[in-house]
C-alpha cells in the first residue's frame, strides 16, 4: 500500500448480506492522495463470481463524501465542534462513569445496530465495550429483524446460530415466504448474486413459489406468486403442514429419531385446516392443499421464511410452522433441503452452549416486563424505559451504527426520548435523525479502510467459504480504527486508563483464547498460553479473527493441521476458499440440552391462542402497511450517495388499483398515510403489483429533520414509514417489533400538501 503504483485490491463488499468478492481499483491522485478509482465484481471470486450490484459503487461514494465524519465531534450550545480522540474517549468515560456511579450500571444503555452484523471489528469490540459496562439495558436491531427466527431456531435446535438454510444449488422446489432477495440480496441466507441462483433452480425444471402480499420484483421471476394477506404467514404454512399430517405424507427423514414433542406438534396443528384459514390468510383452500403437496412430493424442497414473514404480528409461529413444514416432509439436513452451515469462523462462543442451554425471559424489562432474548430488551421497550419515572430508569446511552430514530417504530416517541437523556456517545459516520440528539459522535474508518473477516453472515451462507478482507485504503488523516475506540472507551470504564491499547488488547485476547478454546475441537489439547504466543503482538481485530479462523471447523490448530486455515492462510487466497457444499450436520449441529429437536417448544405453542383470534376475527377492514427495500438502498443510511437517490422517487406508497380508485388516489397523488401513533404525507404510486387492502411504504426515509448533516438525503428527504408503524404492536414469544400488517387510513391531500410528517392527533387531511 506504500505503491504509488495503481493497484487492486480483492475484498468482499460489507453494505449488505451477500458478501459480494470486489475488486478495488486505487490510484493517487494529483495531490499524492491514494484514492479508489474504480470497484468491480471480482470474477474469480469463490463465493459471488462476479456479482454486484449498484451498491458497490456506493463505497466509492461513501469513502468521498464530504458529509462523513472523520474524527470526533462534541455538541456544545452553538452546536457540534471538533475534539480530540483522547479528549473525546475521556469525556465520554466520565459522563457514563458518572452516570453509573450515581444510578447504576443499568442506567446506560447499549445499541447495536445493524453494519455491526457487516463488520469483524465493530462487532468483537463492542462485546469488549459490553464487558467494560455490564448493563441490563442492551438493545439491538435484532428485535426489529432477526428474533423471530433466533427464537424459534433457539428452542427448536438450541442456538441462535444453529440456523438451517436453503441448499440453494441444490434443491428443486423452493417456496419462498417474505423475502424480496432480488431487491435485498437475500437474508440469513447469505448467497451473492442470487438471481441467477434463482434461474438456475427454474433452469434445471424446478419451481419457485413466492408468498408475499406483493408482486415483487422475486415474485416476477417465479413460478407462482401467491399473494398472502400480511400476518397470514403462520395460518397458511400451519395448515399446509395440516394436509401433511391429514394425508399421511410424513416423512422424517434424516430427522427420524432425532426429534422430540412430535404427538404434542401434531396435537397442535390439528385444528388449523386449509377451510378455517383461507379467509383470514387469504389463500383459498384448494391452493394451500396444492402447495402443501408439491413440498411433500419434492425430492429436494425448501421452504424459506424472511422478514415479511418474521417481523409481522405472528413471526415467531411462522417461523415454527415452516421448519415443522420442512421437517415433517424430510427436508431438513439434506442435500437440496435445509442445511445447517458449518462456518469457518464460528461465534457460537458467545452464544448458549449445549450445557445452559437456549431460554427467553431469564429475566423482564422494569416497565413493561418484555422478556430478555440474547441477552437484550426488545426495541419495543426502548422509550418506555427512558420516560419512566423510576430510579432505574436509563439515563445515557452508547450506540453504534443504529438509527433507531429512523429505523425503530413510533420515530416520534424515540426522538422525544433520546432527547430526554443526560448523555448520549454515538459511534457513527453521520450526523443523522439519531445523532443529530447525541452528546459525542466517535466515527469509525469507512469500510474500505480497514480489513475485515465476515465472521457473522457466513453462518448462513448457502456455501461454505472463507475469504480475507485486506484494507484497500490507508485510513484519512486524523481517522481512527474503531475497535481503537471501543477499546479506549472500555479501559477508561474499566479504570485501566493508564494502560496503553496494547496491554489491554492483550488481555483481550488472551480472555477471548480461553474462550474460544473450551468450545473448540482443540479443547484439552493446546494451551493458552501457546495460543497467545502464536497469534503475535500486532494488537486489533486481526488476531482475534485469526485466533476464531484457527480454532475454527477448518482451522489449523495452530499447527496441528496442515493446510488448516488461518487468516495468513486466506491472505495466499485473494478470492477467498471454496470449503465445499453444505452437507448434512445431524445430530452434531443441534445444541439442545436433549441433543434433539424440539418440534413443539411450549413458549411457541402458548402463542397459538392468539393466533387463533386472529383467524377467527377474519380479515381487518382497515388497510395494511407493509414494508418494501429498494436495491438502491440500506436501511436508513445510503441516501445521502448521489448514484443511490438519482432517478426516480423510491418513497412511495404503493396501493392497488382498486383501492386507489375508491379513495380516489392517482399516481403523483399526495396522500396522508396515518396509523394509530402519527402519520405523514407522501407521494402515491398506483400498481396492481399490491394486492388489494394492502399498501406498501419503504423505510428509512425522512431526513429532512433539523439539524441532520446530510446534504444529499435533505434534498430528497421521503418521509419515514416509522412515524407510522406503532410501537405497541409485538410478535409475543420474542418481543419483535410488528414491522409489516400495520393496520393505517390513507387519505388524499391537496395539490401542495406539506410532506413528510404530519405530526399526531391531527384530523384526517382535507380531501379534494
Ligand atoms: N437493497 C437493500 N438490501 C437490503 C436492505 C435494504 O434496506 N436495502 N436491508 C438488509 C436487511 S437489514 C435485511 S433484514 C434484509 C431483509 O431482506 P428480505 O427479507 O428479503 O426483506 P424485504 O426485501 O423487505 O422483503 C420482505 C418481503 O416481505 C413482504 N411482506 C410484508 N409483509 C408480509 C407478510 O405478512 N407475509 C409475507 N409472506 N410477506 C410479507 C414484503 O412485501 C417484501 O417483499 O435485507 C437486507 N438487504
Ligand atoms: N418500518 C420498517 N422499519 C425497519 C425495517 C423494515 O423493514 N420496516 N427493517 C428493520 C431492519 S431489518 C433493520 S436491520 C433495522 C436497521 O436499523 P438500525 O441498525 O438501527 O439502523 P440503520 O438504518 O441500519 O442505520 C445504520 C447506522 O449505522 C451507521 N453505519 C453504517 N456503517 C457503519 C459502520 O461500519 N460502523 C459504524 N459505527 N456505523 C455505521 C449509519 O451511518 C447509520 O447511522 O431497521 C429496521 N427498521
Ligand atoms: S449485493 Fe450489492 S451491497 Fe450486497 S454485498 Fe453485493 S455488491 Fe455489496
Ligand atoms: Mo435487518
Amino acid at each position: 500500500m506504500s505503491s504509488t503504483e495503481p493497484s487492486i485490491v480483492h475484498r468482499i463488499c460489507t453494505l449488505c448480506e451477500a458478501t459480494c468478492g470486489i475488486r478495488v481499483h486505487t490510484a493517487d491522485d494529483e495531490r499524492g492522495r491514494r484514492r479508489v478509482t474504480r470497484i468491480e465484481g471480482d470474477p474469480d471470486d469463490a463465493f459471488s463470481k462476479g456479482h454486484v450490484c449498484p451498491k458497490a459503487h456506493a463505497l466509492i461514494e461513501l469513502q468521498e463524501d464530504p458529509d462523513r465524519l472523520r474524527t470526533p465531534i462534541r455538541k456544545t450550545a452553538e452546536g457540534f465542534e471538533p475534539i480530540g480522540w483522547d479528549e473525546a474517549l475521556d469525556l465520554a468515560a466520565a459522563k457514563l462513569g458518572a452516570i453509573r456511579e450515581a444510578s447504576g450500571p443499568d442506567a446506560i444503555a447499549l445499541y447495536r445496530g445493524n453494519p455491526t452484523t457487516h463488520d469483524a471489528q465493530s462487532l468483537l469490540y463492542w462485546n469488549v465495550l459490553q464487558t467494560a459496562l455490564p448493563t441490563r439495558s442492551q438493545f439491538s436491531a435484532g428485535s426489529l429483524d432477526t428474533w423471530p427466527r433466533w427464537v424459534q431456531a433457539g428452542l427448536m435446535y438450541g442456538g441462535f446460530l444453529n440456523t438451517p438454510v436453503p441448499d440453494l444449488a441444490r434443491c428443486d422446489h423452493l417456496v419462498m415466504l417474505g423475502a424480496n432477495p432480488l431487491a435485498s440480496n437475500g437474508s440469513l441466507m447469505t448467497a451473492p448474486g442470487i438471481k441467477k441462483r434463482l434461474e438456475a433452480l427454474r433452469a434445471r425444471g424446478g419451481r419457485f413459489v413466492v408468498v408475499d402480499p406483493r408482486r415483487t420484483e422475486t415474485a416476477a421471476i417465479a413460478d407462482e406468486h401467491v399473494a398472502v394477506r400480511p400476518g397470514g404467514d403462520a395460518a397458511l404454512v400451519l395448515a399446509m403442514v395440516q394436509v401433511v399430517v391429514e394425508e399421511e405424507r410424513v416423512d422424517l427423514g434424516r430427522a427420524e429419531g432425532l426429534v422430540e414433542g412430535l404427538s404434542r406438534a401434531l396435537d397442535a396443528i390439528r385444528a388449523y385446516t386449509p377451510e378455517r384459514v383461507a379467509n383470514a390468510s387469504g389463500v383459498d383452500p384448494a391452493t394451500i392443499r396444492r402447495l402443501a403437496r408439491e413440498v411433500a412430493a419434492a425430492e429436494r424442497a425448501v421452504v424459506y421464511g424472511r422478514m415479511g414473514a418474521s417481523v409481522q404480528a405472528f413471526g415467531t409461529l411462522a417461523h415454527w410452522a415452516i421448519d415443522l413444514l420442512n421437517i415433517l416432509t424430510g427436508h431438513l439436513d439434506r442435500e437440496g433441503g435445509v442445511l445447517f452451515p458449518l462456518p469457518a469462523a464460528s461465534l457460537a462462543f458467545a452464544g448458549p452452549t449445549k450445557a445452559s442451554g437456549f431460554e427467553v425471559g431469564r429475566a423482564k424489562s422494569p416497565v413493561s416486563g418484555y422478556d430478555e432474548v440474547l441477552g437484550e430488551w426488545p426495541m419495543a421497550a426502548f422509550a418506555e424505559e427512558i420516560e419512566s419515572e423510576r430510579d432505574d430508569r436509563i439515563r445515557a446511552l452508547a450506540i453504534i451504527a443504529g438509527n433507531p430514530a429512523a429505523s425503530a417504530p413510533n420515530a416520534r416517541r424515540i426522538e422525544a426520548a433520546l432527547e430526554r437523556l443526560e448523555f448520549i456517545v454515538a459511534f457513527d459516520y453521520y450526523v443523522n435523525e439519531t445523532t443529530r440528539h447525541a452528546d459525542l459522535i466517535l466515527p469509525p474508518t469507512a469500510p474500505l479502510s480497514h480489513a475485515t473477516y465476515d465472521v457473522a453472515l457466513l453462518h448462513f451462507a448457502v456455501e461454505n467459504v472463507a475469504k480475507w478482507s485486506p484494507s484497500a485504503l490507508p485510513p484519512e488523516q486524523g481517522e481512527q480504527e474503531i475497535w481503537r475506540t471501543l477499546l479506549g472507551l472500555a479501559k477508561r470504564l474499566m479504570g485501566l486508563g493508564a494502560m496503553s491499547d496494547e496491554q489491554v488488547d492483550a488481555i483481550v485476547v488472551s480472555q477471548l483464547a480461553g474462550r474460544v478454546l473450551e468450545g473448540s475441537r482443540f479443547a484439552g489439547e493446546i494451551e493458552v498460553e501457546e495460543i497467545v504466543a502464536e497469534l503475535g503482538d500486532e494488537p486489533g481485530p486481526r488476531r482475534l479473527i485469526d485466533l476464531l479462523l484457527r480454532l475454527g471447523a477448518y482451522g489449523d490448530g495452530f499447527g496441528r493441521v496442515p493446510d488448516g486455515l488461518s487468516v495468513a492462510r486466506l491472505e495466499q487466497a485473494p478470492h477467498g476458499i471454496d470449503l465445499g457444499p453444505l452437507s448434512p450436520r445431524l445430530p452434531e449441529a443441534l445444541a439442545t440440552k436433549s441433543g434433539r429437536i424440539d418440534l413443539a417448544p411450549e413458549r411457541i405453542l402458548a402463542d397459538l391462542p392468539r393466533l387463533d383470534r386472529w383467524i377467527d376475527a377474519g380479515p381487518d377492514p382497515r388497510l395494511s402497511l407493509i414494508g418494501r427495500r429498494d436495491v438502491r438502498s440500506m436501511n436508513s443510511w445510503l441516501h445521502n450517495l448521489p448514484s443511490m437517490v438519482k432517478g426516480r422517487e423510491r418513497c412511495t406508497l404503493q396501493i392497488a388499483p382498486t383501492d386507489a380508485a375508491r379513495l380516489g388516489l392517482a399516481t403523483g397523488d399526495h396522500a396522508e398515510l396515518k396509523g394509530r401513533v402519527g402519520a405523514v404525507v407522501v407521494p402515491v404510486e398506483v400498481t396492481d403489483a399490491m394486492a388489494e387492502g394492502v399498501v406498501s411504504l419503504p423505510h428509512g426515509w425522512g431526513h429532512d429533520r433539523p439539524g441532520v448533516r446530510l446534504s444529499v438525503a435533505t434534498a430528497r428527504p421521503g418521509a419515514n414509514a416509522n412515524r407510522v408503524v406503532d410501537d405497541a404492536l409485538v410478535d409475543v414469544p420474542s418481543g419483535t417489533s410488528v414491522l409489516n400488517g400495520i393496520p393505517v387510513e390513507v387519505t388524499r391531500v391537496r395539490a401542495g400538501g406539506r410532506r413528510g410528517d404530519r405530526g399526531r392527533g391531527r384530523g384526517p387531511a382535507p380531501t379534494a
